[in-house]
């Protein structure tokens, strides 16, 4: 067996040297994290305190990162592997989950629901356009009452002279204050999840409203808002042809929580990397308290959980490139590398006592951050359901 020669090549061992990757994904990975300590970080707790996202600029940069549409072929998109998303959504959600959130929903769910069910003309028109950040996207499938359960969403769309006129209401809908383009998810005919169909609908749109949710303490970095539909006229051409019944948006749902799986990853590395270097410089009762029996049986517990949800994370991204890949893998992955990644921010957070609560330091960011992204995407509540109707066959939701 190898020698661990130092403390901080011993984290890399333990982190980095737990995956295989290809030069390609490596490449991805380092171009990425690279892009987020020298671009991101900078600035990103005063920018989380005074609830502002990234500047506009990001977005082209962004663009030029290859993370927009990053496993989509053709449409100038750049047509990687699974795995490579994944390994960005990580070095993104590094910096932030906002950041990665943002990604997210422009590639998995507003880029992945065109390409995977729009006409051959709404892929030509939206997706070169999305891929280099020119266009901004958002999906919309929550409504104020209707969030675990979105089969039954209320928003209707019926066909008039001229196209369909569109009401109804979504809410927490991340980017919806500044996408250009949303997917709306609505009822046409009858009120069984099976009459859902996704649109199109383009901001400026009369009858469209898109007010901002004021007031979080989570994702702060993230525009979220919500999508108002009064009368709202959009043409015949503007529905998503392939798109029939609720496993439309969950078929969008399969691709982003994937990504999200990865990026809680990020996030715990983050806070175990802030948990390490801060209990090896601060002493207590004569000594750092990284000499502490306590404090190592935590960190040991952080580095092996980011080993961990990362490997599960790449099992399921190989599963994905072979086509194997089920939403019961998925669900699997989101529930435990999100609920791990906030158990990691909270004991992160407490091995910086006082300090921990200030957003010079990483882990509570993280940690408020975290709350949302457990609750996003499928609850952990409904994952743990959604496995347990897979291993038993009986629905208990
Ligand atoms: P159920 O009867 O199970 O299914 C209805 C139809 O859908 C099919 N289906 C799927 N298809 C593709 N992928 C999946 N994962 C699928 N799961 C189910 C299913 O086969 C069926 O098809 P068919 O043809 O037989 O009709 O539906 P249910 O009403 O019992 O609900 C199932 C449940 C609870 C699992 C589902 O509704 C669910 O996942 N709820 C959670 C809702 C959710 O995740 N919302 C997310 C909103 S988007 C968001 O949060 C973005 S945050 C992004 C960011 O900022 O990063
Ligand atoms: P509810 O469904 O009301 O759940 C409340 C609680 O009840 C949860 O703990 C849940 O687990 C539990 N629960 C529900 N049903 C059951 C059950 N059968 N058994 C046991 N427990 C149950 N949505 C979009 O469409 N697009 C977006 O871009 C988007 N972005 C978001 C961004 C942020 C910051 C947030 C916070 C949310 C976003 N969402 C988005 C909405 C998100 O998907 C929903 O919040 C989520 O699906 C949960 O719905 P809900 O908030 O209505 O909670």
């Amino acid at each position: 067996m190898e020698s661990l020669p130092n403390p901080a090549t011993n984290i890399d061992l333990l982190l980095a040297g737990s995956i295989h990757l290809s030069e390609e994904e490596q490449m991805v990975h380092e171009t990425v994290f690279d892009w987020v300590k020298r671009r991101f970080l900078p600035g990103v707790g005063e920018r989380f305190l005074a609830g502002e996202p990234f500047p506009q600029e990001f977005v082209r940069e962004l663009a030029e990162l290859g993370v927009f549409g990053t496993s989509l072929k053709g449409y100038e998109c750049p047509g990687l592997g699974a795995v490579s998303y994944g390994l960005a959504m990580e070095a993104l959600e590094y910096g932030d989950s906002g950041l990665r959130s943002f990604v997210s929903v422009q590639s998995s769910l507003a880029m992945y629901g065109i390409y995977r069910y729009g006409s051959e003309e709404q892929k030509q028109k939206w997706l070169p356009r999305m891929t280099r950040g020119e266009v901004i996207g958002c999906f919309g499938l929550t409504e104020p009452d209707w969030g675990s359960d979105p089969g039954s969403l209320v928003t209707r769309a019926e066909k008039v002279d001229g196209g369909w006129l569109l009401n109804g209401a979504k809410m927490w809908i991340t980017s919806s204050p500044i996408a250009d383009i949303a997917i709306v998810w609505a009822k046409v005919g009858g009120r069984k999840s099976s009459d859902i169909r996704g649109f199109l609908v383009e901001r400026g749109t009369p009858g469209m409203q898109t007010p901002l949710i004021e007031g979080k303490m989570s994702l702060r970095s993230s525009d979220t808002g919500e999508i108002v539909l009064d009368d709202c006229l959009i043409p015949e051409d503007a529905i998503l042809p392939e798109a029939h019944g609720l496993g439309a948006p969950l078929g969008c749902l399969n691709q982003a929580r994937y990504g999200i799986a990865w990026g809680a990853v990020g996030a715990a590395r983050a806070c175990f990397e802030s948990a390490l270097q801060y209990t090896r410089e601060r002493p207590q009762f004569g000594a750092p308290i990284a000499s502490k029996q306590l404090v190592q049986d935590k960190l040991a517990a952080m580095a092996t959980f980011v080993v961990n949800a990362r490997l599960l994370a790449l099992h399921v991204g190989r599963l994905k490139e072979q086509g194997q890949a089920t939403p019961f893998h998925v669900s699997m992955l989101k529930r435990h590398n999100v609920a791990g990644a906030l158990e990691v921010a909270r004991t992160a957070r407490q091995l910086l006592g006082a300090n921990g609560i200030t957003t010079e330091y990483t882990p509570i960011r993280h940690m408020l951050n975290l709350e949302s992204v457990i609750t996003y995407e499928g609850t952990h509540e409904i994952h743990s359901l959604i496995l347990g109707r897979g291993l038993t066959g009986f629905a208990a939701f």
